[in-house]
């Protein structure tokens, strides 16, 4: 019988060079009150009654801003190959343009450091989710300059860092920057507004091809896109519900991967935000289309989909499905996973080597930690099968290292590899940390 605190897979079984990591993110664990931050609109989200549980914000979060070589040692100490880590726009730049701060970059610059110190190859994401409160004053992602303002702030960064970075990508999950935080309301900065999605739709693909640009006129290569993948189900079999979670799957998944790889939207995405987008828009395809090295997925879930006739475009409800589930209520589907590898693989993008940039669950057992262990192995198991299809994958990295702040979630959401201990920061390496160890070892 298989041994529910050790991974059925090992180093071994995939090829030379195949990437283990984790990933994590600045806000999430950092805490944005330290080293000379701006504010940024997640504090001001949270800070508002009814969005995040007990409206918890990032100022203190792990306290990683004080404890990073800590949190590298136990990267290294689990044999992991790379950290997927991001920088803090707010940090760096805390009204969003101009004035610098050095604080924010030599922190930057001490952990990228850090990381080459313990053998981890720094996997950079420059924005995730922390937008300057001052550039969301002026509109933030559904004004156009935001793809300037955007460079700028890369182009700073990557001038201090960028020689050592192995891998980037500008936008962590632009279907969350977008859709979640200006259609659905839940992220911030909590739009609920179709105008204000449609232009950040479009906006947040704008900002990630003149970024790449940007980089790439500093010499910079291995240059990626970090997507969110969820793979919708029909409720029933009725025309009606398949044709609502095609209209999700345009609007989660085709929509981004269309504009980067194909330079086009799905008409079924279009037919409700075209009267919406901004002006010109089918000119910006030559930039965001921009030539990438790899593409990076993050799977967590699938969503079951009826269609809602009653209610506006895009007429379509998520409906509770019958499997297992996390603590986010997500349900735990390993196939979409494998789905999503070959049909990017196939059809998006063909030939580009592809990296699971997140996968993880949460869960709050404490000590056992069994139904991480069986996630990430059901997951890995699937990139495998994918693999033996013949999808390049070149990689894998768990979200997270550590339990963190997540987002309207707060703290309660235990996404870690290691227990933190809110009231102490104490970090305790879970079972599933020490399986992971043992598999990468062996
Ligand atoms: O915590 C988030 C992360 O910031 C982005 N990807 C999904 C994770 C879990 O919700």
């Amino acid at each position: 019988m298989a041994d529910p605190a050790a991974f059925a897979f090992a180093r071994s079984d995939f090829p030379e060079g195949f990437v283990f990591g984790a990933a994590t993110a600045a806000y999430q664990i950092e805490g944005a009150r330290f080293g000379g931050a701006g504010p940024c609109h997640w504090d001001s989200f949270a800070a508002t009654p009814g969005n995040v549980v007990r409206a918890e914000d990032g100022a203190t979060a792990c306290d990683h801003y004080h404890r990073w070589e800590a949190d590298l040692d136990l990267m290294r100490d689990a044999g992991l190959d790379a950290y997927r880590f991001s920088m803090s726009w707010a940090r760096v730049m805390p009204e969003g343009r101009g004035a610098v701060n050095r604080e924010g970059l030599d922190f930057y610059d001490r952990l990228v450091d850090g990381m080459l110190a313990r053998g981890l190859q720094p996997w950079a994401t420059l924005y995730h989710w922390e937008l300057p409160s001052a550039l969301s004053d002026l509109g933030g992602w559904r004004n156009r300059d935001i793809a300037g303002w955007f460079a700028d702030y890369v182009t700073l960064v990557m001038r201090r860092v960028g020689d050592r970075i192995h891998a980037a990508a500008p936008v962590n999950e632009p279907w969350c920057v977008a859709w979640l935080g200006h259609f659905l309301g839940l992220h911030a900065p909590g739009f609920r507004d179709i105008r204000a999605a449609a232009r950040a739709m479009h906006h947040v693909l704008l900002a990630h091809g003149t970024a790449i640009q940007a980089m790439r006129a500093l010499g910079h290569g291995n240059l990626g896109a970090v997507l969110n993948f969820e793979y919708a189900a029909p409720v029933d079999d009725s025309a009606a519900a398949r044709q609502a979670a095609r209209l999700y799957d345009a609007i989660y998944n085709r929509w981004f991967a269309g504009g980067i790889f194909a330079q086009s939207y799905p008409e079924a995405a279009l037919a409700g935000l075209e009267p919406h987008m901004p002006a010109n828009w089918q000119d910006d395809f030559a930039t965001i289309g921009e030539k990438l090295d790899w593409v990076g997925i993050n799977y967590y879930t699938r969503k079951l989909i009826a269609a809602d006739p009653a209610s506006p475009w895009p007429r379509l409800r998520e409906v509770p499905g019958p499997l297992p589930k996390t603590d986010m209520g997500w349900e735990i589907y390993p196939d979409g996973l494998y789905h999503f590898l070959t049909w990017l693989s196939r059809v998006a993008a063909p030939r580009l080597p592809i990296y699971v940039t997140e996968n993880g669950l949460a869960a709050a057992t404490p000590r056992e930690d069994v139904e991480r262990i069986a996630f990430l192995d059901a997951h890995v198991a699937a990139a495998r099968r994918a693999m033996a299809q013949g999808v390049d994958l070149r990689g894998y990295f768990v979200w997270s290292l550590l339990d963190n702040y997540e987002w309207a979630a707060g703290y309660e959401k235990r996404f870690g590899l290691v227990h933190v201990d809110f009231d102490t920061l104490e970090r305790q390496p879970k079972a599933s940390y020490h399986a992971l160890r043992a598999a990468l070892a062996g």
